[in-house]
């Protein structure tokens, strides 16, 4: 998807206007795909622009480095505290924002441990990340033939920018083959999720999810789906899912921070309800969430000033 330029980004410290925000082609983690990064927003609130759990985001682009052993020059605070800068500074009353931590130039081989690490934020408006009718029409799901990785191949629980070759391939599938999406199982043949978001299923009047064990990310808006839920006593566990349970949901949808709440309408060409009622349901209290009108989760809503 095109990217609407914003007029900073916030790099290493200073904010730099959009168009310098560059970096040398011999950058270390370009080459070896070692970056760690976060995918956030921020939305519109009669308080101005609040970013949606910013802290726990932030916490993770933490832990994704730590798996790395990549030692942020910031602590977890001042990466905050950039992070509201930047959306600050864009003037947009809602965005997509990027952190992106990454080994930079000045050494080349696979030992990490001399690298410098660089930090940067960039901030965009971006709209529905699935399209615009992917609510109310739903989209097209394709199992991949892509696998998830294994947790002794590549670590999922590290937002790390390399995990994306799989999400990549498996996307571009997707689309080649008429798909909007792929969904991933692991090596077992259970369900993971999707090339980037978390996935859910209900069967039975249950909604059921897959859990980090199948390699799927620890999804905030996978955390925020299963609160909703709960306050709307809609019965939801974590658990392991096959191939058939995808076929033979009652409905199904789909979650991140980019794509929201997307209902899905056919896994491999077999229809399902769409939206059914849990994703209609669900849907419409997210929205309300990341905008602060929830009560109990005000203080997921966090404002930039
Ligand atoms: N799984 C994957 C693989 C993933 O990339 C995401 C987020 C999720 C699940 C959902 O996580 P959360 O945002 O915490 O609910 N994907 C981000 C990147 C998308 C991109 O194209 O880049 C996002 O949604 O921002």
């Amino acid at each position: 998807m095109p990217i609407t330029p914003t007029e900073k980004i916030w790099m290493n410290g200073e904010l730099v206007p959009w168009e310098s925000a560059q970096i040398h082609v011999l950058t270390h983690s370009l080459h070896y795909g070692t970056g760690v990064f976060e995918g956030i927003r921020a939305y519109e609130t009669p308080n101005g622009p609040a970013v949606f759990r910013l802290t726990e985001h932030i916490e993770r682009l933490f832990n994704s480095a730590k798996i790395m052993m990549m030692d942020l020059p910031y602590t977890v605070e001042e990466v905050i505290e950039a992070t509201k800068l930047v959306v600050r500074e864009s003037g947009l009353p809602s965005c997509y924002i990027r952190p992106i931590a990454y080994y930079g130039y000045g050494e080349m081989g696979l030992n990490t441990l001399p690298c410098s690490v660089d930090v940067a934020i960039a901030v965009w408006p971006w709209g529905a990340y699935l399209g615009e009718d992917a609510l109310t029409k739903g989209v097209r799901m394709k199992i991949s033939t892509w696998l998830r990785h294994e947790h002794n191949t590549m670590p999922p629980a590290s937002k790390t920018t390399g995990n994306y070759v799989n999400s990549s391939l498996a996307k571009v599938e997707a689309l080649k083959a008429g798909y909007d999406e792929a969904i991933m199982l692991n090596q077992q043949g259970l369900v993971s999720e999707c090339t980037g978001e978390n996935i859910f299923v209900s069967r039975g009047g249950v909604l059921l999810t897959p859990p980090s064990s199948a390699g799927a990310l620890e999804g905030i808006t996978q955390d925020t789906v299963m609160a909703l839920a709960e306050d709307l006593d809609i019965e939801c566990h974590v658990a392991d899912l096959t191939r058939s349970d995808l076929y033979l949901a009652d409905e199904m949808f789909v979650c991140g921070t980019a794509a929201e709440v997307s209902a899905v309408n056919s896994v491999d060409d077999r229809p399902l309800p769409c939206p059914g009622p849990f994703t209609t349901a669900l849907a419409t209290e997210y929205v309300k969430a990341v905008r602060g009108q929830i009560d109990r989760y005000k203080d997921w809503v966090e404002l930039v000033s």
